[in-house]
């Protein structure tokens, strides 16, 4: 695109939200000025919270039409509603963007969020595995055929399914199998952690475990764990003890669409099922999406109304302008430059002394082990975004503060590479970051005992931090031409 017709655009992008924060205000004026606010704060702060993003004018606007009016329950070409010849071609057309970048043979785009995603891949993973032969034990066709006492049979079948899936103080997500989490519930879990000197994946501890737990289901990907995972072999381990490997690529999706993960780091070839986001490194909009191979297909879509309630429409339709998006030269560039960019902010840390959790990063996150300030998670956290950087706080392994408190703090380059960050800026984010938490103090409860959430900022730090922030975030401005 040439300077001009980005110009264009901006300019008419501006009217457009111009005109709709009017139309807005007429009715509920707070609305329109949270949003406008929201915008403001997003454009002032220096957002390195690993899992958001800055999604284009195009696919914003893609999401605020009367495609949300639309009930389109089912599938396309199989609907439980009339009317929805448009849907069909939205729901296509996500679908079609998804399988060509992601080389998938099958694309299931209405999940609501990674969650939802998530639930689809268990509900289809224990549909074709657990079902399907049940049914033929029971001498029945369908499940509309199954008298009361094979349901409960057929229930405890269901129950009595394993998933091993990666802890979440190791980096793992709450729905790979977490205690609390319905993952959790639903399956007998086992987790499998890092190890405990270098803080690295160890593929012959996940084939250990899996070969005495034999799960169902072997769950790999990450919310917080700073290196890239050798899918190759995470199928190896699923095949050898009969598992279905599901990869969960929320995070790093991007990466994966701008062949930055290619080969044995790209999940795709190797996981029966791959779930993801669409609004992290893949910068969509919010929401989630399954990808299959082709045996797992006729079960993922019936997600709706199986798992998930009535597809998003037009959420559906501002995930293919996204992955249109993605499908372009230049989101390839930006994929690289997020993981450069998170290479230069960990350097900019190590140099400065701090500590990283396995000592560096090879994607997009780092894990910052505040530690060493005398800090949690939770006060580290609060003191950086007094000074305008926007993180959030996260386990580390074996965490001494659990998950709320917490000893880590969590970064990522996806936000400020989309504004133009580079090299230097991340590194100047480093320095930052490092003279925020050396100038922070734990604070005390109302009894005066120490407290793991309050905390002491040196006077001036914030200030200082925020003058650096608006220098750079000057230099790289949000939406470029929007006028709001
Ligand atoms: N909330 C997402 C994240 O921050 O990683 C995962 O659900």
């Amino acid at each position: 695109m040439t300077d001009a017709q980005s110009a264009h655009l901006a300019a008419t992008a501006s009217t457009a939200y111009q005109s709709a924060l009017e139309v807005i205000a007429a009715v509920e004026p707070r609305i329109a000025e949270a949003t406008r606010k929201e915008l403001a704060d997003q454009r002032s702060s220096l957002k390195l919270i690993a899992s958001e993003n800055y999604a284009s004018p195009a696919t914003l606007l893609t999401m605020g039409t009367w495609l949300s009016d639309k009930y389109a329950e089912g599938t396309v070409g199989h609907r439980f509603y009339a009317a929805c010849q448009n849907v069909d071609t939205v729901e296509s057309l996500a679908a079609e963007h998804a399988r060509e970048l992601f080389g998938a043979p099958y694309a299931y785009v209405q999940p609501h969020s990674g969650i939802d995603a998530n639930l689809v891949a268990f509900w289809s993973i224990l549909a074709h595995r657990v079902e399907m032969p049940a049914l033929e034990k029971y001498g029945v066709k369908g499940v509309n055929d199954l008298s009361e006492a094979d349901w409960e049979s057929l229930r405890a079948e269901f129950g009595g399914q394993r998933l091993l899936g990666m802890a979440l103080d190791a980096g793992g997500h709450l729905t790979h199998g977490f205690r609390p989490n319905i993952s959790g519930k639903m399956f007998h879990q086992q987790q499998y952690g890092t190890d405990p000197v270098t803080g690295l994946l160890d593929y012959d501890v996940v084939a250990a475990k899996a070969r005495e737990f034999k799960p169902l289901v072997l769950v790999a990907g990450y919310s917080a764990y700073p290196r890239r995972v050798n899918f190759a072999k995470m199928r190896e381990i699923a095949d050898e003890v009969g598992a279905t490997l599901m990869v969960d690529m929320a995070h790093f999706a991007g990466l994966v669409a701008g062949k930055v993960f290619t080969g044995d780091e790209n999940p795709v070839p190797f996981a029966h099922i791959t779930t993801t986001t669409t609004h992290k490194s893949l910068r969509g909009p919010r929401g989630g999406m399954v990808l299959a191979q082709e045996e797992f297909a006729a079960d993922v879509d019936r997600g709706c109304p199986m798992v998930l309630g009535g597809p998003l429409s037009h959420v559906m339709a501002a995930k293919a302008v996204a992955l249109a998006e993605a499908r372009q030269p230049s989101f390839q560039t930006y994929a690289q430059n997020i993981a450069d960019n998170a290479k230069s902010l960990a350097e900019g840390f190590l140099t400065r002394d701090a500590t990283l959790v396995t000592g560096g990063t090879d994607n997009h996150i780092v894990l910052l082990d505040v530690a060493s300030y005398g800090l949690t998670g939770r006060q580290a956290e609060s003191a950086l975004l007094d000074a305008g950087v926007v993180t959030n706080r996260n386990s580390v392994p074996n965490d001494p503060n659990g998950a709320w408190y917490t000893t880590g703090v969590r970064l990522g380059t996806p936000a400020l590479t989309t504004r133009g960050f580079g090299h230097d800026e991340f590194d100047k984010v480093a320095e930052m970051i490092v003279d925020v938490l050396s100038n922070t103090t734990p604070g005390t409860n109302k009894a005066g005992a120490p407290s793991k959430a309050t905390y002491n900022l040196a006077d001036g730090v914030a200030e200082k931090v925020k003058s650096q922030s608006a220098e750079m975030l000057d230099k790289h401005p949000l939406y470029p031409g929007l006028e709001l």
